[in-house]
């Protein structure tokens, strides 16, 4: 028997509040304030000339894609700003002259490292060269890239079965290295590819399947734009895709109407100051919601239901409020859904979403009298157990108006990571595609993988029951990421190796298998020259558009690799030469893997040219009206039920949400100024009627418990913040949180943990 890992990892850092400074919630979002926070970041971490030279490159033509977030570059760009405050500090957080390599780790063991905050272990810089873990050791040492890749390469050989493999993705990755990752976990001879989508938008990609036929948005950047009505349902696009404020912008000034759906009026959404406009930066800003309907968390699909019974009554009046022909032609189950809703009573849907009727009526006013209708959603509708059903429900709204395939309306998921919806084009996926797998086949000439593999939540149990041995990650910060930090941990350090190809430290560099590999690499901003060629990237945004991205800077070392060469190397040195792709090649020249992107994904021909300048869309069947591969050949209305939540005395529903500061994982900073918290994210934000219930008091300490079958999951330590939150509602920071959520409380059908749903109780300390 192997000896179990006795590494003493702490999974919370020591837990100390940092000092908070209260103010009050802020208004605007964005404007001035925001420029000179990031400029302040970017200053800080990069220096003066790097910083103006790198922000001015950054989503323009030529320049490199944000690495923040997925939101489309409207084609010509102003030169002062396609970015905004998240993206400066992401960038700054890629480019920080901070470095740390062998001599740190020598100094430093990684049982004294994990009793730092995720906020300190970000802040200690970039890696510099390759590490390995040894297995009795709790230090980090230098290792050769070619020791790294034998390593890799005889640990997976000595697996008995190829599905004791994992190949995870986080979502900042490019086509480029995706494709590649995913097709040597698919020649290697498993479908194992857990991603991060799996937590994030998998729930939307199954909805939209399951109704429209593709798992992705069908909008355009124009059709924001012209858009009469846009929903903004469970997001926080101040906080998460500041840029998308100007795409609302340019809707409200065309005459379009803003409507919010969040238990929480999110800043960006309740005004907002463009940067680029002078004169909005002078005045008081634009209120950017016309109606702000604060939704009790997980009760959208009473509100979306008591929005479609209106509207059908109002149809049954006057019957131009519901797109009949539409109907007709191209919607499937229209009556069963009409019957359905009859059994609902509008009193019983209303007081369950905490809404007035007025407000709702207001809105059933604006969809009923208007037919360019788009809907925008992230976290809020995908993070629950009844996810799907969430968004079928408002898919639902979209389909009896006709608002699905024609200019300014449609479905806007809004993406997260800036390729996670590029990375599941090309290939990353747990699930069989046979279109791909025969196009495989065909042009790389290995054969795939038949049978489905793990996602996520699978993976970790996987990895629990000694079922998976080896976990390479590209990118990302797993160990934090996935829920159930406790029993995620555990599965972790069952495998025999973990492989973490990363540009920071993080906390899953810590807690690891028995052997471990930290694999630096390029960041996005940086010069990839390979034999005298600059090499290029392509990305896809939330709205299906391909474009190149090419660094400039020079790479924060000479010893990282960029992802496309680390991945062929672990594919070359495995196969030693024995494979029908030449995958060494493959990692000097990225034109070449474009040639068979071009080849076995279906819209992207000839991606190296298509994808200069404003690039391309790719196929999508919604904005034909193409609903050929569903049954019938229609789209699919959908009967969805009301959520049980069955809160027993004492419980709350708290919702896992971002900070200003932080991305994902990433903590910027202790700030999340648009809701007056400054320097600390060990809060809680309570409804001030949940508090006098539990006799809490402002800045009481509090610990959260969940309790899902028998067993009693704590996250300690937060301080009491009254806020103006739904009654039995609760926010909290992910992902200190993420300690609470059960590994099998998840989504229906998609498996997203059930991050913005999770039963608690408050304890208060001693
Ligand atoms: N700066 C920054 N940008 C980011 C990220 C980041 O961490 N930082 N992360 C990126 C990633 S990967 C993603 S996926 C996106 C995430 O983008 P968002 O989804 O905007 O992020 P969250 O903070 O999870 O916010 C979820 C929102 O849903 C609301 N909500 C919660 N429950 C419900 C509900 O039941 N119903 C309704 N209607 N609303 C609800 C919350 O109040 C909150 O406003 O952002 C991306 N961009
Ligand atoms: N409770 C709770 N949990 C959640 C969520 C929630 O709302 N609540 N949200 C979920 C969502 S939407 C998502 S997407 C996941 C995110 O899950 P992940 O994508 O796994 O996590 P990140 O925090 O984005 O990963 C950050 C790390 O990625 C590495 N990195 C950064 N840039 C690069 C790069 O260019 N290349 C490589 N190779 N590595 C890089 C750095 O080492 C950094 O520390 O978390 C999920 N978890
Ligand atoms: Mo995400």
């Amino acid at each position: 028997m192997e000896k179990k890992i006795n590494r003493n990892i702490s999974l919370t850092g020591n837990i100390q509040f940092t000092g908070l400074r209260l103010k009050e919630p802020m208004h605007t979002s964005a404007g001035l304030l925001g420029v000179k926070e990031a400029m302040r970041h970017s200053f800080k971490e990069m220096g003066i000339v790097r910083s103006m030279k790198t922000l001015l490159e950054m989503n323009q033509e030529d320049g490199f894609r944000c690495p923040s977030c997925a939101w489309p570059v409207p084609e010509h760009p102003s030169k002062i700003a396609e970015y905004c405050e998240n993206g400066a500090k992401a960038l700054a957080d890629e480019a920080t002259k901070q470095h740390i390599g062998s001599e740190f780790f020598a100094k430093h063991s990684v049982e004294e490292l994990s009793q730092l905050s995720d906020y300190e272990l970000n802040k200690l810089g970039r890696v510099i060269e390759p590490l390995v873990l040894k297995p009795n050791s709790v230090h980090y040492e230098p290792i050769s890239w070619q020791d790294t890749f034998e390593l890799i390469s005889d640990e997976l050989h000595q697996l008995k079965d190829p599905n004791e493999a994992l190949f995870y993705t986080s979502g900042r990755s490019s086509n480029e290295a995706a494709f590649l990752y995913g097709m040597f976990a698919r020649a290697f001879g498993t479908n194992n590819m857990p991603d991060c989508s799996n937590m994030c938008h998998e729930s939307s990609g199954v909805a939209l399947s399951e109704t429209l036929g593709i798992g992705k948005g069908s909008v355009t950047l124009d059709d924001l734009y012209g858009a009469e009505v846009i929903l903004v349902v469970g997001q926080n696009p101040g906080t998460n895709h500041p840029r998308m404020l100007s795409a609302l912008e340019k809707c409200k000034k065309n005459g379009g109407k803003i409507i919010s759906i969040n238990p929480l009026a999110e800043t960006g959404l309740v005004n907002f100051k463009n940067p680029q406009n002078v004169s909005d930066m002078l005045g008081s800003g634009q209120p950017m919601a016309d109606i702000h309907l604060p939704v009790k968390i997980n009760e959208d699909i009473a509100l979306a239901k008591l929005i479609l019974k209106k509207l059908v009554a109002l149809d049954a009046k006057n019957s131009n409020v519901l797109d009949h022909e539409f109907i007709v032609d191209h919607v499937d189950g229209y009556d069963d859904l009409i019957q359905d809703l009859s059994r609902y009573n509008y009193e019983s849907l209303q007081r369950r979403t905490g809404v007035s009727m007025r407000k709702i009526d207001h809105v059933v006013q604006l969809l009923a009298e208007n037919s360019k209708i788009i809907v925008c959603w992230a976290m809020g509708l995908t993070q629950h157990k009844n996810a799907v059903q969430c968004i079928q429900e408002y898919v639902n709204i979209l389909l009896l108006k006709g608002a699905i395939g024609k200019p300014f309306a449609g479905t806007c998921p809004v993406r997260g990571h800036s390729n996670v919806q590029g990375d599941r084009s090309v290939g990353i996926m747990h699930y069989v595609n046979q279109t791909l797998n025969k196009k495989i086949k065909e042009h790389l000439k290995f054969d795939p993988p038949t049978k489905p593999g793990y996602d996520t939540v699978d993976a970790i149990k996987a990895m629990h029951d000694g079922q998976a041995k080896v976990f390479i990650c590209l990118g990302g910060n797993f160990l934090m990421a996935a829920s159930d930090t406790a029993y995620t941990a555990e599965a972790i350090q069952q495998c025999s190796l973990t492989v973490q190809i990363s540009t920071k430290l993080n906390r899953s560099h810590l807690l690891t298998g028995r052997t471990a590999l930290l694999l630096p690499t390029f960041g996005r901003s940086e010069k990839d020259e390979k034999n005298g060629t600059l090499q290029f990237l392509t990305m896809e945004s939330s709205t299906g558009k391909v474009r190149q991205s090419k660094g400039l800077l020079k790479p924060a070392s000479e010893h990282i690799k960029s992802e496309p060469e680390i991945i062929a190397m672990m594919a070359h040195t495995y196969f030693k030469g024995n494979h029908p792709m030449d995958w060494q090649a493959l990692g000097q020249d990225y034109n070449l893997i474009r040639s068979f992107i071009d080849k076995t994904v279906k819209g992207f021909e000839n991606t190296s040219e298509r994808s200069k300048g404003f690039g391309y869309y790719l196929p999508n069947n919604v904005r034909e009206r193409n609903f050929r591969m569903l049954p019938n050949g229609k789209a699919q209305l959908t009967l969805t039920s009301l959520p049980d939540h069955e809160l027993k005395e004492g419980e709350l529903l708290l919702m896992t949400i971002r900070s200003h500061d932080q991305f994902n994982t990433t903590i910027y900073g202790l700030n999340d100024r648009y809701r007056g918290i400054h320097n600390e994210r060990r809060v809680v934000f309570m409804n001030e009627q949940d508090m006098e219930y539990r006799n809490l008091k402002k800045l009481d300490v509090v610990n959260l418990h969940s309790m899902y079958d028998d067993v009693k999951r704590t996250a300690e330590q937060f301080l009491v913040i009254p806020y103006e939150i739904p009654k039995g509602n609760m926010a909290a920071y992910f992902p200190e949180t993420n300690l609470l959520i059960p590994i099998d409380q998840f989504a229906d059908k998609s498996q997203t943990p059930i991050s913005k749903s999770i039963k608690v109780t408050v304890e208060k300390r001693k």
